[in-house]
């Protein structure tokens, strides 16, 4: 017998205000498109689409002060908190449709305090080929997606990092980040200087797949939330070319769904980011359907007989 999930809901974040490509404001509807919805039903679970937090517009313009577009990034991430916060008091696992990766800063505020209210453990598992540990000083671009991790721990802008009204959300020992192969070299010092748990493509090229997400799993137990941020450049650009900074070297299909499959069999995921995939830049969805590919394995669906 297969195991039951939560109920799901679905939350479109149809934004790219944080990004340096503007297209990850239409990676909610490619996902839907892509089948999103009708997969997890066809799994047996319970999933609702809840539709799409509204925020401002992209203003399209340079950083000040070393943020590109601050404030239409703090008016995101306020609404997606909220809607968050909403799906997870109904008991419900939400699913954030992105959308650029600076809306994890709402989604991982809202699961945080969720936490602290109902005394759960936070296991946040970072997929990405970024460390987004950047602030305004060290950033080489000014784009807010660069700089989630950072915030949610309290090293950024006083309106991001006290999103929820207290600082940090988090603290960097909750984070397990898979997948880096592309870190800033200011970003580096601070990765270190904050002791942030870092499994990069060295380390999995030299461990192997398995044992990485064995290390990153450790602990996790009946009292933990995993939250999944999935930040879809984590994927090798050859299987997923629709993104918006594709970095060479990534984890190939199979790698992936080892990933999935060992995160579903800890039956501990609470909530999923689904971050960064940008339309405008992919070939007949296919990094839309690859997506929707891996989140059934996130909800037990094997190649293999082990069901
Ligand atoms: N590190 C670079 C910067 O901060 C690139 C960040 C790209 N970020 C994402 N999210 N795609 O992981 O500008
Ligand atoms: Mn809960
Ligand atoms: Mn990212
Ligand atoms: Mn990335």
């Amino acid at each position: 017998m297969s195991h039951v999930f939560p109920p799901v809901s679905l939350i479109g974040v149809p934004t790219d205000v944080g990004a340096g490509h503007r297209g990850a404001r239409m990676g909610p509807e490619a996902l839907r498109i892509a089948g999103l919805q009708e997969a997890l039903a066809a799994r047996g679970v319970d999933v609702v689409d809840v539709g799409n937090v509204d925020g401002p517009r992209n203003p399209w313009v340079g950083p000040v002060d070393g943020y590109r577009h601050l404030d239409e990034v703090v008016a995101w991430n306020r609404g997606l908190m909220q809607a968050t916060a909403l799906e997870l008091e109904k008991g419900r696992l939400p699913i954030m449709l992105g959308g650029d990766h600076c809306l994890a800063m709402g989604s991982i505020t809202a699961i945080a305090r969720h936490c602290r209210n109902t005394g759960k453990k936070l296991r946040i598992l970072w997929l990405d080929a970024h460390s987004d540990f950047n602030t305004s000083n060290v950033t080489p671009s000014g784009n807010i997606h660069g700089m989630p991790v950072a915030c949610l721990c309290g090293i950024g802008p006083q309106a991001l990092t006290h999103l929820g009204g207290d600082a940090p959300a988090i603290s960097a020992d909750m984070v397990r980040q898979i997948g880096i192969r592309s870190v800033d070299p200011e970003e580096k010092r601070l990765i270190r200087e904050n002791k942030v748990e870092v499994y990069d493509m060295r380390y999995i090229d030299e461990v192997g797949m398995k044992r990485t997400m064995e290390a990153a799993l450790a602990g996790v137990d009946d009292d933990t939330h995993l939250h999944v941020s999935f930040d879809v450049d984590f994927l090798d650009p050859s299987i997923a070319p629709g993104v918006g900074t594709t970095v060479m070297g990534g984890p190939n299909y199979r790698e992936a769904q080892l990933v999935m499959e060992m995160i579903a069999d800890t039956r501990r995921m609470g909530s999923l980011d689904i971050v960064e995939l940008n339309p405008v830049l992919d070939r007949r969805n296919r990094t839309a359907k690859l997506a929707v590919d891996l989140v059934e394995s996130l909800f037990g669906k094997s190649t293999l007989m082990r069901d």
